[in-house]
Formats: structure tokens, sequence, C-alpha cells
């Protein structure tokens, strides 16, 4: 895909609208069966080693470490300017598919490919009905982390294309109005007229079709929740997507294979949705600039004897373990790892002293983008439906009155629940730290579950009057036993490398040069929407500003 294509999606209807947040929700699975590896899905492993590795000793004009929205543009821009660049990515290609035909496992079926080296799935809902869903499976190089991280459990995808292989493509620009609380340093106006549209144009962002939404089944979850929120007057507003939402009206018509009308979401999605793979990971394959090598992790960066810096890495097999330790250099090597990836990756590094001269910023500023959920028991007469489409498409603005803007979010378990579901992102203003725990080997973050009462209190600022309005009462049986609400995760992880504070303007590391930042490391803890238009977008800015000056 050529970047002028790319740049051609963008679409109109979702530029002008000034979008409103929703968050990439889903949800927990209802497994009934467990698979064992098959023999083949080792072959995923070969596949990864087809698509070229790094090899030890070699040297890169660019390094980019992660292959998630960071990382992508990054790798796309440095490409079309000329720059050869070699991703290195620890998750898997997920270019092969398993025994069943399919490279992706369904929500409600979790499997091998479902979990990051895990023995046992770690779902966001983990009850239903007040009993326990988790399932054992076979540990495996997964699409899904669940990082447990102290006081909070960080979802985050694993394999080429990262957070965007599980997440549920809402692709939200925040109002204009609260962007320099987000990002004070940076230039609002540049921002929404150049690297915002560049940034959905780029990811293929677009919206359901209202009229269309009004028909379907699989959107009556979304009925009943605008309902719910307008009887209590709370604006519900529609929230774009990447997901192809032609493909779904096929889908829904039966014309072609069911994806997101068959909960295939959290664990990969096998048809619909533009992943970066789709969009900014082809364009930069196509460059012919980019290589990148699945199942290597990065493991040191250290400056050069003769200029840039020395990389070490271990190759990993689909059980985890190392098979191999490389050393190659690279003249600039950029963090795109996640903002959980490059944090720990860079206190680590300065504690151990392989970048010392780091400042004092690296690991500060963390925030959980004040993601909390809840579940409301709807009256019989007001059913949201057996089939639920995975993908969100609107929710509840109460952000300007009460700091929490509300997700509808599907719960796809293929019964009716009577549920309503909601993921909401409030403006929390906790704050955790990253630090090097000598004794135990590792970084810790500081991040308390208590620290998530805001975020309670200003989703209550919705739901409790929802509830008054329509006689109603929370879900208690979705985050455990007498549990309303799900305050143990994140989906939405930012900072620990804030810009201007831990890097310059632009993502440079303080202290080194040719070390840059560009994920969602940079963005102090909150975006008041689901993150990653504007972690895409910061991107853009940056890396244009980095090609123009320091190349
Ligand atoms: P990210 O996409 O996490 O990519 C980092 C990559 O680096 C990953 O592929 C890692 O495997 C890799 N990596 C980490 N450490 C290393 C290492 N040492 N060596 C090599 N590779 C490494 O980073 N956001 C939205 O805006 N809308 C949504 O609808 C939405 N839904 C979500 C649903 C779920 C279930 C989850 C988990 C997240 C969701 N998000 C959503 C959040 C979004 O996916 C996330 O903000 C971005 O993916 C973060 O982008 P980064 O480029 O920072």
């Amino acid at each position: 895909m050529s970047d002028k294509s790319l740049h051609s999606k963008v679409s109109k209807g979702v530029s002008r609208r000034g979008f409103m947040a929703g968050t990439g929700s889903i949800l927990g699975a209802l497994a009934l069966a467990v698979n064992t590896v098959p023999a083949r899905a080792e072959g995923v492993t070969g596949a990864a080693v087809a698509s070229a590795p790094i090899d030890s000793g070699a040297h890169v004009p660019a390094l980019v470490i992660g292959t998630g929205y960071g990382g992508s543009v990054a790798a796309l821009r440095l490409a079309q300017a000329g720059v050869d660049v070699h991703m290195i990515e620890m998750g898997m290609a997920w270019d092969t598919p398993g025994s069943d035909g399919k490279i992706f496992a369904n929500t409600t079926k979790p499997d091998y490919r479902s979990y990051w080296l895990r023995t046992r799935t770690k779902a966001p809902l983990s009850n239903f009905l007040g009993f326990p869903i988790d399932k054992d499976v076979p540990r495996y190089t997964g699409i899904l982390d669940a990082e447990e991280m102290g006081g909070i459990i960080v979802y985050q995808g694993r394999g080429v294309g990262g957070g965007s292989l599980v997440n549920g493509g809402m692709a939200v620009t925040p109002k204009r109005q609260n962007f320099a609380a987000i990002l004070p340093s940076v230039d609002a106006e540049e921002m929404y007229s150049t690297y915002y549209p560049r940034a959905n144009a780029g990811l293929g962002v677009g919206l359901v079709d209202p009229d269309w939404f009004e028909t379907v089944d699989c959107y009556q979850f979304a009925r009943v929740g605008r309902k719910h929120a307008q009887r209590s007057g709370f604006p519900f507003v529609f929230v774009p997507d990447v997901y192809d939402w032609d493909y779904m009206k096929q889908e829904v018509a039966g014309t072609v294979p069911k994806s997101a009308v068959d909960g295939e979401i959290l664990y990969g999605n096998n048809a619909g949705k533009k992943s970066l793979q789709k969009t900014y990971i082809a364009a930069a394959r196509a460059t012919g600039r980019v290589a990148i090598s699945p199942l290597h992790r990065v493991t040191t960066v250290s400056p050069s004897a003769g200029g840039g810096y020395t990389v070490g890495m271990e190759q990993l097999d689909t059980t985890g373990a190392v098979v191999a330790t490389k050393t190659v250099t690279a003249d600039r090597v950029f963090f795109a790892a996640g903002s959980v990836g490059t944090s720990k990756l860079l206190v680590r590094l300065k504690a151990t002293g392989a970048l010392a001269d780091l400042n004092d910023e690296i690991g500060k500023g963390w925030g959980d983008n004040g993601n909390v959920m809840c579940g409301r028991a709807n009256h019989m007469w007001d059913p949201t439906g057996k089939v639920q489409a995975s993908i969100p498409c609107g929710g509840i603005d109460n952000w300007d009155a009460g700091g929490a803007f509300a997700e509808v979010a599907p719960l796809p378990t293929g019964i009716e629940t009577y549920a309503s579901f909601y993921l909401s992102i409030t403006k929390n203003p906790n704050r955790a730290e990253f630090t090097w725990n000598a004794a135990a080997g590792k970084v810790d973050l500081n991040w308390q579950t208590a620290w998530k009462q805001p975020s309670i209190d200003m989703a209550k600022t919705i739901f409790d009057k929802i509830n008054a309005k329509e006689g109603t009462i929370y879900r208690t049986d979705l985050f455990g036993t007498n549990k309303i609400w799900g305050d143990h995760l994140t989906y939405h992880p930012l900072g620990g490398a804030v810009l201007n504070r831990a890097t310059d303007n632009y993502g440079r590391l303080r202290g080194y040069t040719g070390l840059y930042v560009i994920d969602g490391a940079l963005i102090p803890g909150n975006t008041s929407v689901n993150p990653f238009v504007t972690i895409t977008a910061l991107a853009e800015r940056n890396i244009e500003k980095i090609i123009a000056t320091d190349l």
C-alpha cells in the first residue's frame, strides 16, 4: 500500500465529527474447550524464522524495538526517507494458521494461541454468574499478555502489530479542548490540522453506518445502552473504529465468514479488523527497506565504542525458551516496546549502568488512562441480544460533567445475558513509577489498586443515575463474587518516559544522541479517550521532525 493510498483513506465523516471516546473493551471468555498445542503449530516458529531474522553481528542504520503503533509509524516513515530499518518483536509473526485453519482463536474458546506464556487464561472478566471462567491452556507465546504489575494487571498485545492485534479498534481523536491536559508541550493546532488526520488516514479509521446500526441484531446491546443513557440525560455518541464496516455488513448478510459478529477480537481477529499488519506495517514492508524479526526480545542497549549502539537480544521459541542470544549494532535505536516494555527496559538500563546518563524522569508519570469496568443487570424486557458484534461503536459522554467516558461494550457470549457492560475512561489523577528492584533483578511498578477509587467515583456519576432511573442494579458476578467494579486492570497503559521530561519535545532521550522513545510511554498517563490514535499521531509528528533534523 502506498503512502498516498494510506492518506487517501481518511473518512471525511470521521474527520468532521470531532470524535468522542470509547474504549477497547473486550471481554471475558466463556471457555468450554481447551485445545492442546497441535504439532503443526510449531511451524509458526519456522514461519517467523523464514521472515529473515536478524543475524548476530549485523549492523543496521535504524533499529526499532517493538511493532505496535509507535514502532510501525517510525519504520514506515524512516523507510520512506530512505533509511533501512530492522524491527525487533518479542511476539510471533501471526501469519500462519493453526490446525483449525485460523490464525487467531475465538474469544469464547481461548486456546494455546491466546495468552503470552501462561498455563491458565486470565480473562479480563474472570467470572460469569459468579463462577470462574478461566481455563488451563498450554504455555505458548500467545497473543495477549496479562502482565501482573503489583496492584494492576496490564493487558497488552504480543506479536507483529502489538496492541492492534488484540484491541477493539476504537479509533478516537480526543476533543480539542482536552488536548492541553494530555500533551501540554505539543502544539495543538499542528496536531489537529496535520498529525491526527494523517494518523486516522494511515490507520484506516471509519464510522458505523448509523442507519444500518438501527436495524441489526448484533448492535441491540448498543441501542439498549443508548436508550438507558439518553433516558438519564447523558449524550450517546458514535465512536469510530478501524474495523472494515462493509465487511461487517456482509457478515450480517451471511455472504462472508463471520468474524466480529462471531465474537473474534480479544485473541485476534481473522477478517475485518484493520490491524497494523494490514496498514502501517504492510506499507512499511512494501518499501522493501523494512525487515522484522519476530520472537526476538531486546534485553540491552548501550553505546558502542565506535559510535551508535550495541543492542543485545534473545531469540525465543514458542515455549518462551531462549534458543539464541544475538548482538547487533545500530546507528539509531527507537524504543517502541509499549509504555510498559519501554519503561521497563529504560529503568533497568539506567539502573544497571548500560544507559547511566538517562535522566531521573525515566520510569515516572505512568497512568492507567483511568480504565474501570462494570456491568448492569437489565430487566427481562430489555434483552441485549444473543449475538453481539465484538466491535464497540458507541459510548456515553460525561467527560465534561463527571470526568468519565463510558464505552457501551459488547459481551459476546453467544447467550442472552440481560447485561449491559461498560468500560469507562476516567480522569484519574494518580500516577505510578517504575523502579529497579535490584534484589529481585526486575522492574517494579508502585500502582495501588486503591488508586482506582477516583475512576469508580467518576463512573458512578453515570451508572448510579442510570440504575436509579431504570430501577436496575449493578452486576456483581463478572469480576468475582459480589464485586461490582473491574478495578484490577488496564487496557491502556501510558507513560513512563514522558515527552519533554525523560525526552525532549520530540522523543529524543535526554543524555544520548540517537536514542528515541516513540510509543505510549511518551504520554503522561491519560488521553481522555482510547489512546492509539494519539500514540500514532504523536509518532507521526515526532518522526517527521527527527527525519528532517537528525538524519
Ligand atoms: P504496543 O502496541 O503495545 O506495541 C509494543 C510492542 O513491543 C508489542 O508488540 C510488544 O510485544 C513489543 N515488545 C515489548 N517489549 C519488547 C522487547 N523487549 N523486545 C522486543 N519487542 C518488545 O505499543 N486502544 C485504543 O485506542 N482503542 C481500543 O479500542 C483499544 N482496545 C484495547 C483492547 C485491549 C484488550 C488492549 C490490551 C488494548 C486496547 N487498546 C485500545 C490500547 C492500545 O492497543 C495500546 O494503547 C497501543 O497498542 C499501544 O501502542 P504502543 O505503540 O505504545
